[in-house]
C-alpha cells in the first residue's frame, strides 16, 4: 500500500486542517506547529470531467454556436491549455490511465468496458484518489465511473458492490456505473443501488435477452429517441440501449434529471467536506449519448441535443463555481476542467447532431474526434483555476491527464513508490503558469499508439479502416507509418513520413523503448 512520508501537519493533530484552523490557532501552538506558516497551503481540487467533449466545443476554445459563459468565466480566471490531452480516444482507458498514472494499452481488459464489467484497477494499485487520502484531503467520486465494478464475473446489482471506487481511494461514490447508453441505467451510492427495492431485483445481461421488456430492435414505435447504430435492446425510460436489464424499476434514473442529480451531489459533498480539505472527481455524463438534456436546455442552441447538452455541461460548471463562492472557498479549491476524449457527432442515436450541427467545429483545427489516432482523438479542453495562486494565461505546455497522479503527489509533498503511477509526469509547473514546457513526449492511444515529440507526431502502422462508417471519424489508421509536423499542420493533412525517415526511426524507436520498459516516469 502507499506509504506516508513523514508529512509536517501529522506532528500536530489540530494542523491536519490548515485551511481553516492554522491563521486563528498560530499563536498558542507549540514551536513545531508554527513551522507551518511557511508552507503553501494545498488546494481542495475538484476535477470536473466533461465526457466526449470536443476542443472546440466552448467558446474559450473557439465555439461560436454555443455559449459557455460559466466555462469562459472559469477560463478567464484560470490557464487554458492548448496541448492537453486525455490518454486516450475513448472513455475507460482515459480514465483508467488519469487514475493510475499508467498508460491503459500496457493493461489487457482496459478497453471500453461493458457495462457489467469487473473493476480494471486493482484495488493494490496507486491511484489518484489514495494521493489525496494520504494527504489528508477528503475524496468523491460523483458521476459517470465506466471503469467496472465488482469482482471478476461482474458486480452483484442486487447487494454489495464491491470492489469499486471505495476499494481505490474514495470515500464517497454516486456513480453511474457504465455510460448512460448502456444497462443497467441506475446509480450506485458507495456500494449499493439507489432505491432498489429487494422485490424487485436487477438483472443485466450483455449476451442473450432476458426479461420479457420491449426492446429498441422490436418495438420502435415506443421510443422518444431511436438508435442510427447498435442501442437497440432494452428501452428504458423511451430509449433503447446497449444490453438487457429487467427488474430494478424504482432505481431507475431519468435521463432528462441526470445532470441535475449529480451536481445536486456534488453540491452536497462540496457542502459536508467544506471544512476539510477535499478532492472531488465530478464525472459528468454530459455529452455522452444519448444525449437528452433537461427540458429547460431544450432548444437553448441551433443544434439539437448535443449543442443543448453543451449548456447543460456549462450549466453544472456554473452551478459548481456558485457553490464554491456561496462557501468562500473560490479561492481555496483549484479547479480543473476536461474531457474524456475528442467528440463525436453521430454516435449511435438520431438526435439530430449530424443535420444540425451546422458551421460548429467541435474538434477546432484538428482532424479526427473519438476513436481518432489524429489529435482530435484526444486533444481536448483543459482549464484550471486557483483564483490568487495561478496567473490567468495560455499555456502550449504539452500535458496529460496521465500526469495528474504525479502532478498532485508533488503539490502533497507525497513520493510515489517506484513502481506507482509508471507513467505519470511532473508537470505541476506548468499546471500553475511557472512554465511553458510540459512532458517531452506523449503517447496518444486509440486503436493504435501514436507518439507526439514536441510537434511531432508519428502514428504507428495499422490495420483497419481509415473511417468508422458509423460515427463518421476519421480513424487515422494506415497500415503505413505516418509522420505530421503540428507546428505547421496542425491538422495533420502532409504526412511527411518520406521526407523525414530518420525522425520516423526514431519515434518509432522511442515508442517501442517505452513500451518495453513498461514504464515511462522514470529516466
Ligand atoms: C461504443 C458505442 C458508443 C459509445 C462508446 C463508448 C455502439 C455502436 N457504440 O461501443 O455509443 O457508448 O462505445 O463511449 O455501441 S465512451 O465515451 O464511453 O468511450
Ligand atoms: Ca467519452
Amino acid at each position: 500500500m502507499f506509504r506516508l512520508k513523514a508529512f509536517p501537519w501529522e506532528t500536530c493533530l489540530i494542523c491536519k486542517h490548515p485551511s481553516l484552523l492554522l491563521a486563528t490557532l498560530a499563536c498558542f501552538m507549540p514551536f513545531q506547529c508554527l513551522e507551518l506558516e511557511a508552507e503553501q497551503e494545498t488546494p481542495n481540487v475538484i476535477l470536473i470531467y466533461a465526457d466526449d467533449l470536443g476542443y472546440a466545443d466552448v467558446g474559450c476554445y473557439g465555439a461560436t454556436e454555443v455559449h459557455t459563459p460559466h466555462i469562459d468565466r472559469l477560463a478567464e480566471n484560470g490557464i487554458v491549455f492548448t496541448d492537453a490531452h486525455a490518454p486516450a480516444a475513448t472513455c475507460t482507458p482515459s480514465r483508467y490511465a488519469m487514475l493510475t498514472g499508467e498508460y491503459a494499452w500496457r493493461r489487457k481488459g482496459t478497453g471500453i468496458a461493458r457495462g457489467d464489467a469487473p473493476l480494471i484497477i486493482d484495488p493494490e494499485t496507486i491511484t489518484l484518489a489514495d494521493i489525496f487520502k494520504e494527504g489528508g484531503y477528503h475524496t468523491g467520486v460523483i458521476g459517470k465511473w465506466h471503469l467496472g465494478l465488482g469482482p471478476e464475473g461482474g458486480p452483484d446489482w442486487n447487494g454489495i458492490i464491491k470492489p469499486g471506487p471505495l476499494e481505490l481511494g474514495f470515500d464517497d461514490a454516486f456513480l453511474i456505473p457504465a455510460t448512460g447508453d448502456r444497462v443497467p441505467c441506475v446509480y450506485v451510492e458507495n456500494h449499493r443501488v439507489v432505491n432498489l427495492d429487494p422485490r424487485d431485483p436487477i438483472k443485466v445481461s450483455f449476451r442473450q435477452r432476458i426479461g420479457d421488456e420491449p426492446i429498441g430492435k422490436e418495438n420502435p414505435e415506443l421510443l422518444k429517441m431511436h438508435p442510427s447504430h447498435g442501442h437497440d435492446r432494452t428501452i428504458i425510460n423511451g430509449i433503447s440501449r446497449i444490453g438487457y436489464m429487467s427488474g430494478g424499476n424504482k432505481a431507475r434514473w431519468k435521463d432528462e434529471d441526470m445532470a441535475d442529480t449529480i451536481t445536486e451531489r456534488a453540491l452536497r459533498f462540496m457542502e459536508a467536506r467544506r471544512q476539510e480539505p477535499f478532492f472531488l472527481f465530478f464525472s459528468l455524463h454530459d455529452i455522452h449519448v444519448p444525449r437528452v438534456p433537461h427540458p429547460r436546455f431544450v432548444g437553448k442552441t441551433t443544434m439539437g441535443p448535443r449543442g443543448d447538452a453543451i449548456v447543460q455541461t456549462d450549466w453544472c460548471v456554473g452551478k459548481i463555481l456558485e457553490k464554491l463562492q456561496e462557501l468562500g472557498l473560490s479561492e481555496k479549491t483549484m479547479v480543473l476542467f476536461t474531457s474524456d476524449n475528442g467528440p463525436v457527432i453521430d454516435d449511435g442515436y438520431r438526435d439530430r447532431a449530424v443535420e444540425q450541427l451546422g458551421k460548429h467545429q467541435p474538434a477546432g483545427p484538428f482532424r479526427g474526434g473519438k476513436y481518432s489516432a489524429f489529435e482530435g482523438g484526444t486533444r481536448i479542453p483543459w482549464i484550471v483555476s486557483w483564483p490568487g495562486h495561478i496567473k490567468p494565461g495560455k499555456s502550449s505546455a504539452l500535458v496529460s491527464q496521465v500526469d495528474l497522479p504525479a502532478c498532485f503527489a508533488d503539490m502533497l509533498k507525497k513520493e510515489l513508490p517506484d513502481d506507482g503511477a509508471p507513467d505519470s509526469f511532473n508537470v505541476l509547473a506548468a499546471l500553475m503558469g511557472q512554465e511553458d514546457i510540459g512532458r517531452p513526449h506523449l503517447i496518444e492511444q486509440s486503436r493504435t499508439l501514436s507518439l507526439r515529440h514536441g510537434d511531432w507526431k508519428w502514428i504507428e502502422p495499422s490495420d483497419g479502416p481509415s473511417i468508422n462508417k458509423n460515427t463518421n471519424t476519421e480513424l487515422g489508421l494506415n497500415q503505413e507509418a505516418q509522420l505530421y509536423y503540428l507546428g505547421d499542420d496542425l491538422g495533420e493533412r502532409r504526412n511527411l513520413i518520406k521526407d523525414y525517415p530518420e525522425k520516423a526511426l526514431w519515434c518509432q524507436r522511442k515508442l517501442q523503448a517505452i513500451r518495453e520498459a513498461g514504464q515511462s516516469r522514470r529516466p
